[in-house]
């Protein structure tokens, strides 16, 4: 072998060498996060009242408003944050963002990690959580039961039969989640409730019972309950916009 493949390979091994360390040391593409994270949205949407609460509770930022019904997230501006032109837009320094789940997952990550979970096991039930939440619960059962009271959606063909499917599939959510636990994050709110806790809120507001005829099951009651006492003073505050929204749908 020529002696200067020598010496080439052995750059090349301490290049690898180094960038398994970086990765070990958990240090690759970490992001130290601005602390003034912006969401931009309504808090009345139950898709960005999830990272709002987050940066409240962490008080690493807030909400701004984009108002939707004034097409404010197509704007060059949102569209450039978020070309998909939907609420919430999360901006943390150069860190550009939508999807509620994903910005959860980021806003855990950089300031609060434990609210993922410790271990990769914990992460993953994590992660099972908010997806069932995000792509079983929301379309079949929120969008059928909340969006036509709120005046968003259509009402389902038969209310009945949705009204009776979303409490299976919320028992076996509760047992699969909450059982012996009296968050899915466990003791303390994780980023799976900070997703779920806003719509299982929703969903306990009078005006739902009145036109949806939907009541939460007992075990979510008690989630609710406990997920508004877990939630900090500012955090309760802001949901009273969304709240007194609905207030006028009774
Ligand atoms: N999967 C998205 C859904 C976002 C979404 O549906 N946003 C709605 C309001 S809640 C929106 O921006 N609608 C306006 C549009 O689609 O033009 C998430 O979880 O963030």
């Amino acid at each position: 072998m020529h002696s200067n493949d020598k010496s080439q390979r052995r750059v090349k091994k301490r290049t690898l060498k180094e960038a398994m360390h970086t990765s070990q040391r958990g240090d690759a593409g970490a992001s130290k996060g601005t602390g003034e994270v912006v969401i931009y949205g309504m808090g009345i949407s139950g898709n960005v009242i999830p990272p709002v609460l987050f940066c409240l509770d962490y008080k690493c930022g807030g909400m701004e408003t984009m108002n939707i019904l004034k097409g404010e997230q197509r704007t060059p501006e949102k569209l450039a944050l978020n070309p998909f032109g939907q609420m919430p837009i999360m901006v943390d320094g150069d860190v550009e963002m939508a999807e509620s789940g994903a910005i959860l997952r980021y806003l855990a990550k950089v300031y609060a990690p434990e609210a993922y979970g410790v271990s990769v096991h914990e992460q993953a039930i994590t992660d099972w959580a908010l997806d069932w939440v995000s792509t079983t619960f929301v379309p079949d059962f929120y969008k059928g039961i909340w969006y036509p009271v709120a005046g968003f959606g259509p009402k389902p063909a038969d209310q009945k039969a949705l009204n009776k499917a979303a409490a299976e599939k919320l028992g076996i959510f509760a047992e699969k989640f909450l059982t012996k636990r009296k968050f899915i994050g466990g003791d303390v709110l994780g980023i799976a409730d900070y997703k779920f806790g806003p719509l299982a809120w929703y969903m306990s507001h009078p005006a739902i019972e009145n036109h949806a005829n939907w009541k939460n099951p007992p075990r979510i009651q008690r989630y609710v309950k406990d997920f508004e006492s877990a939630l900090s003073a500012k955090s309760r505050k802001f949901l009273q916009e969304g709240w007194g929204f609905m207030n006028t749908k009774l």
